[in-house]
Protein backbone atom coordinates (compact mmCIF):
# COMPACT_ATOMS: atom_id res chain seq x y z
CA UNK A 1 0.00 0.00 0.00
CA UNK A 2 1.21 3.62 -0.65
CA UNK A 3 1.06 6.10 1.81
CA UNK A 4 -1.03 8.93 2.46
CA UNK A 5 1.00 11.52 0.61
CA UNK A 6 1.73 9.07 -2.29
CA UNK A 7 -2.10 8.70 -2.67
CA UNK A 8 -2.65 12.60 -2.53
CA UNK A 9 0.05 13.41 -5.23
CA UNK A 10 -1.42 10.86 -7.85
CA UNK A 11 -5.51 12.50 -6.82
CA UNK A 12 -3.56 15.77 -7.60
CA UNK A 13 -2.35 14.18 -10.70
CA UNK A 14 -5.52 12.38 -12.07
CA UNK A 15 -7.98 15.51 -11.19
CA UNK A 16 -5.66 17.42 -13.31
CA UNK A 17 -5.41 15.23 -15.95
CA UNK A 18 -9.27 14.79 -16.15
CA UNK A 19 -10.16 18.77 -15.48
CA UNK A 20 -7.81 20.49 -18.35
CA UNK A 21 -7.88 17.47 -19.49
CA UNK A 22 -4.60 15.71 -21.00
CA UNK A 23 -3.08 12.72 -20.84
CA UNK A 24 -0.43 11.11 -18.87
CA UNK A 25 1.74 7.96 -18.18
CA UNK A 26 0.21 4.79 -16.42
CA UNK A 27 0.38 5.21 -12.75
CA UNK A 28 2.09 2.37 -12.33
CA UNK A 29 4.83 3.31 -14.54
CA UNK A 30 6.55 5.97 -11.80
CA UNK A 31 4.83 3.40 -8.72
CA UNK A 32 5.13 0.44 -9.73
CA UNK A 33 4.34 -0.97 -6.38
CA UNK A 34 0.72 0.58 -6.57
CA UNK A 35 -2.45 -1.94 -5.66
CA UNK A 36 -5.90 -1.82 -6.84
CA UNK A 37 -6.51 -0.40 -2.98
CA UNK A 38 -4.70 2.44 -3.99
CA UNK A 39 -6.53 2.81 -6.74
CA UNK A 40 -9.79 2.99 -4.94
CA UNK A 41 -7.89 5.10 -2.53
CA UNK A 42 -7.04 7.34 -5.22
CA UNK A 43 -11.23 7.19 -5.86
CA UNK A 44 -12.06 8.04 -2.61
CA UNK A 45 -10.16 11.23 -2.28
CA UNK A 46 -11.13 12.42 -5.69
CA UNK A 47 -14.56 11.90 -4.23
CA UNK A 48 -13.80 14.31 -1.42
CA UNK A 49 -12.47 16.52 -3.33
CA UNK A 50 -15.34 16.32 -5.93
CA UNK A 51 -17.90 16.80 -2.64
CA UNK A 52 -16.19 19.97 -1.55
CA UNK A 53 -16.79 21.60 -5.07
CA UNK A 54 -20.28 20.58 -4.98
CA UNK A 55 -20.56 18.05 -6.97
CA UNK A 56 -23.13 14.75 -6.17
CA UNK A 57 -22.23 11.54 -6.53
CA UNK A 58 -25.36 9.23 -7.91
CA UNK A 59 -24.48 6.24 -8.46
CA UNK A 60 -21.51 3.65 -9.67
CA UNK A 61 -20.21 1.92 -12.43
CA UNK A 62 -18.91 -1.60 -13.11
CA UNK A 63 -16.50 -1.98 -16.32
CA UNK A 64 -14.37 -4.34 -18.12
CA UNK A 65 -17.62 -6.77 -17.23
CA UNK A 66 -17.86 -8.19 -21.07
CA UNK A 67 -15.45 -10.63 -22.88
CA UNK A 68 -15.49 -8.14 -25.76
CA UNK A 69 -14.17 -4.92 -23.06
CA UNK A 70 -11.84 -7.05 -21.22
CA UNK A 71 -9.86 -8.29 -24.70
CA UNK A 72 -9.89 -4.76 -26.17
CA UNK A 73 -8.27 -3.32 -23.14
CA UNK A 74 -6.53 -6.34 -22.09
CA UNK A 75 -8.00 -6.52 -18.51
CA UNK A 76 -9.00 -9.53 -16.69
CA UNK A 77 -11.24 -8.44 -13.80
CA UNK A 78 -13.88 -5.99 -13.73
CA UNK A 79 -13.27 -2.84 -12.17
CA UNK A 80 -16.14 -0.18 -10.25
CA UNK A 81 -16.20 3.92 -10.50
CA UNK A 82 -18.14 6.95 -9.49
CA UNK A 83 -21.38 8.31 -11.46
CA UNK A 84 -21.33 12.16 -10.94
CA UNK A 85 -24.83 13.90 -11.73
CA UNK A 86 -22.86 16.94 -13.36
CA UNK A 87 -21.60 14.13 -16.00
CA UNK A 88 -25.44 13.02 -17.41
CA UNK A 89 -26.26 14.31 -20.50
CA UNK A 90 -30.19 13.74 -22.03
CA UNK A 91 -31.24 11.07 -24.63
CA UNK A 92 -31.01 13.05 -27.66
CA UNK A 93 -29.03 16.06 -26.60
CA UNK A 94 -25.24 16.74 -27.40
CA UNK A 95 -22.40 15.78 -25.52
CA UNK A 96 -19.59 18.16 -24.45
CA UNK A 97 -16.17 17.56 -25.65
CA UNK A 98 -14.47 20.31 -24.25
CA UNK A 99 -13.16 18.06 -21.19
CA UNK A 100 -12.29 14.75 -23.36
CA UNK A 101 -9.22 13.48 -24.74
CA UNK A 102 -10.15 10.02 -27.22
CA UNK A 103 -13.43 9.47 -25.83
CA UNK A 104 -15.10 5.85 -26.89
CA UNK A 105 -18.93 5.02 -26.37
CA UNK A 106 -20.49 1.96 -25.04
CA UNK A 107 -23.93 0.81 -24.59
CA UNK A 108 -25.04 -0.54 -21.41
CA UNK A 109 -27.91 -1.82 -19.47
CA UNK A 110 -28.33 0.79 -16.15
CA UNK A 111 -30.08 -0.27 -13.37
CA UNK A 112 -32.17 2.31 -11.12
CA UNK A 113 -32.46 0.58 -7.43
CA UNK A 114 -35.08 1.27 -5.09
CA UNK A 115 -33.65 -0.24 -1.66
CA UNK A 116 -30.37 -0.49 -0.16
CA UNK A 117 -28.30 -3.68 -1.11
CA UNK A 118 -26.02 -5.06 1.06
CA UNK A 119 -24.15 -8.05 1.70
CA UNK A 120 -21.40 -10.65 0.38
CA UNK A 121 -23.47 -12.64 -2.07
CA UNK A 122 -26.84 -11.46 -3.31
CA UNK A 123 -28.97 -13.73 -5.34
CA UNK A 124 -30.03 -11.94 -8.79
CA UNK A 125 -33.07 -12.36 -7.32
CA UNK A 126 -32.71 -10.08 -5.00
CA UNK A 127 -30.65 -7.35 -6.98
CA UNK A 128 -34.18 -7.56 -9.06
CA UNK A 129 -36.19 -7.08 -6.40
CA UNK A 130 -34.47 -4.30 -5.07
CA UNK A 131 -34.16 -2.83 -8.99
CA UNK A 132 -37.02 -0.11 -9.59
CA UNK A 133 -35.98 -0.03 -13.43
CA UNK A 134 -33.26 -0.74 -15.78
CA UNK A 135 -33.01 0.96 -18.80
CA UNK A 136 -30.86 1.37 -21.95
CA UNK A 137 -27.69 3.59 -21.33
CA UNK A 138 -24.90 4.96 -23.48
CA UNK A 139 -21.23 5.41 -21.61
CA UNK A 140 -18.57 8.15 -23.07
CA UNK A 141 -15.50 6.34 -21.42
CA UNK A 142 -12.33 8.84 -21.75
CA UNK A 143 -9.06 7.32 -20.81
CA UNK A 144 -6.66 9.94 -19.25
CA UNK A 145 -3.45 7.74 -20.14
CA UNK A 146 -1.85 8.16 -23.36
CA UNK A 147 -3.27 5.98 -26.08
CA UNK A 148 -6.21 4.76 -24.33
CA UNK A 149 -3.80 2.00 -22.96
CA UNK A 150 -3.80 1.31 -18.77
CA UNK A 151 -3.71 -1.52 -16.45
CA UNK A 152 -5.96 -2.02 -13.67
CA UNK A 153 -4.72 -0.41 -11.27
CA UNK A 154 -4.31 2.73 -13.47
CA UNK A 155 -7.65 2.52 -14.60
CA UNK A 156 -9.34 2.48 -11.26
CA UNK A 157 -7.11 5.37 -9.80
CA UNK A 158 -8.68 7.36 -13.00
CA UNK A 159 -12.83 6.82 -12.03
CA UNK A 160 -12.78 3.80 -14.51
CA UNK A 161 -12.38 6.07 -17.18
CA UNK A 162 -15.76 8.04 -16.54
CA UNK A 163 -16.34 11.16 -18.61
CA UNK A 164 -20.32 11.24 -19.70
CA UNK A 165 -23.53 8.95 -19.55
CA UNK A 166 -27.15 9.54 -21.18
CA UNK A 167 -29.71 6.93 -20.28
CA UNK A 168 -32.85 6.91 -22.21
CA UNK A 169 -35.13 4.39 -24.72
CA UNK A 170 -37.75 2.99 -22.69
CA UNK A 171 -37.13 2.40 -18.78
CA UNK A 172 -38.51 -1.25 -18.10
CA UNK A 173 -39.29 -3.39 -14.26
CA UNK A 174 -36.75 -5.75 -14.24
CA UNK A 175 -39.17 -8.79 -14.15
CA UNK A 176 -40.76 -7.72 -17.55
CA UNK A 177 -37.44 -8.37 -19.51
CA UNK A 178 -35.33 -10.87 -20.06
CA UNK A 179 -31.79 -9.47 -19.40
CA UNK A 180 -30.09 -12.20 -20.37
CA UNK A 181 -30.87 -12.11 -23.54
CA UNK A 182 -31.86 -8.42 -24.86
CA UNK A 183 -30.63 -7.56 -28.18
CA UNK A 184 -27.99 -4.52 -28.27
CA UNK A 185 -27.27 -2.91 -31.79
CA UNK A 186 -24.46 0.44 -31.94
CA UNK A 187 -24.74 2.10 -34.77
CA UNK A 188 -22.02 5.52 -35.40
CA UNK A 189 -23.87 7.61 -38.30
CA UNK A 190 -26.05 5.53 -39.21
CA UNK A 191 -23.55 2.06 -39.59
CA UNK A 192 -23.86 -0.87 -36.98
CA UNK A 193 -20.14 -1.01 -35.15
CA UNK A 194 -21.62 -3.11 -32.62
CA UNK A 195 -23.81 -5.94 -31.56
CA UNK A 196 -24.35 -8.21 -28.46
CA UNK A 197 -27.11 -9.94 -26.26
CA UNK A 198 -27.59 -8.54 -22.44
CA UNK A 199 -26.09 -11.62 -21.60
CA UNK A 200 -22.29 -10.88 -23.16
CA UNK A 201 -22.23 -9.02 -19.41
CA UNK A 202 -21.23 -11.85 -17.42
CA UNK A 203 -24.73 -13.57 -18.40
CA UNK A 204 -26.75 -11.65 -17.08
CA UNK A 205 -26.04 -7.97 -16.25
CA UNK A 206 -27.23 -8.05 -12.90
CA UNK A 207 -24.55 -9.99 -11.79
CA UNK A 208 -22.16 -6.69 -12.06
CA UNK A 209 -24.08 -5.33 -9.30
CA UNK A 210 -23.83 -8.69 -7.14
CA UNK A 211 -19.65 -7.71 -7.68
CA UNK A 212 -20.22 -4.01 -7.07
CA UNK A 213 -22.25 -4.81 -3.83
CA UNK A 214 -19.74 -8.01 -2.46
CA UNK A 215 -17.07 -5.51 -2.98
CA UNK A 216 -19.21 -2.65 -1.64
CA UNK A 217 -19.68 -5.22 1.30
CA UNK A 218 -15.64 -5.77 1.61
CA UNK A 219 -15.35 -2.31 2.40
CA UNK A 220 -18.15 -1.66 5.08
CA UNK A 221 -19.88 -0.41 2.77
CA UNK A 222 -24.00 -0.99 0.90
CA UNK A 223 -25.43 0.55 -2.11
CA UNK A 224 -27.86 3.03 -1.13
CA UNK A 225 -31.53 2.81 -2.69
CA UNK A 226 -31.90 5.47 -5.79
CA UNK A 227 -28.58 4.17 -7.11
CA UNK A 228 -28.00 4.65 -10.86
CA UNK A 229 -25.50 1.77 -12.45
CA UNK A 230 -23.77 1.77 -15.21
CA UNK A 231 -23.57 -2.93 -15.45
CA UNK A 232 -20.56 -2.35 -18.04
CA UNK A 233 -20.59 -1.86 -22.02
CA UNK A 234 -21.62 -5.62 -23.65
CA UNK A 235 -19.59 -4.88 -26.60
CA UNK A 236 -16.19 -3.53 -27.49
CA UNK A 237 -16.02 0.28 -26.85
CA UNK A 238 -16.45 2.44 -30.31
CA UNK A 239 -13.98 5.67 -30.67
CA UNK A 240 -15.92 8.61 -31.17
CA UNK A 241 -15.27 12.66 -32.77
CA UNK A 242 -16.95 15.75 -33.10
CA UNK A 243 -19.95 15.50 -34.58
CA UNK A 244 -20.78 11.92 -34.44
CA UNK A 245 -24.01 10.67 -34.25
CA UNK A 246 -25.09 7.62 -31.92
CA UNK A 247 -27.59 5.67 -31.59
CA UNK A 248 -28.17 2.14 -29.34
CA UNK A 249 -31.11 -0.06 -30.07
CA UNK A 250 -32.46 -2.33 -27.19
CA UNK A 251 -34.90 -5.03 -27.99
CA UNK A 252 -38.01 -4.35 -26.16
CA UNK A 253 -36.75 -1.15 -24.40
CA UNK A 254 -35.93 1.23 -26.87
CA UNK A 255 -33.29 3.31 -28.32
CA UNK A 256 -31.12 6.28 -27.46
CA UNK A 257 -29.14 8.64 -29.28
CA UNK A 258 -26.47 11.36 -28.53
CA UNK A 259 -24.28 13.62 -30.85
CA UNK A 260 -20.69 13.93 -29.84
CA UNK A 261 -20.55 17.93 -29.38
C1 LIG B 1 -12.46 1.16 -18.61
C2 LIG B 1 -13.93 1.38 -18.38
C3 LIG B 1 -14.72 0.22 -18.90
C4 LIG B 1 -17.00 -0.69 -19.38
O1 LIG B 1 -18.21 -0.49 -19.52
O2 LIG B 1 -16.47 -1.77 -19.61
C5 LIG B 1 -16.18 0.45 -18.92
C6 LIG B 1 -12.08 1.39 -20.04
O3 LIG B 1 -12.28 0.52 -20.87
O4 LIG B 1 -11.55 2.49 -20.32
O5 LIG B 1 -16.73 1.48 -18.62
MG1 LIG C 1 -18.80 1.47 -19.26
Amino acid sequence: MLDALAIEKLTDIVADAQATPHTIAKLTDSYPEMTIEDGYAVQDALLARWESQGRVLVGLKAGLTSKAKMDQMGVTEPSFGMLMGDTIDPDGGVVPTDKLIHPRVEAEIAFVTKADLSGPDLSIDDILAATDFVQPAIEIIDSRFEKFKFDLVSVIADNGSSARFVMGGQPRRPQDVDLRTVGIVLEKNGEIVGTASSGAVLGHPARSIQMLVAWLHGRGRVLPAGSIVLTGGATEAVAVSTGDAIVARYQDMGALSVRIG
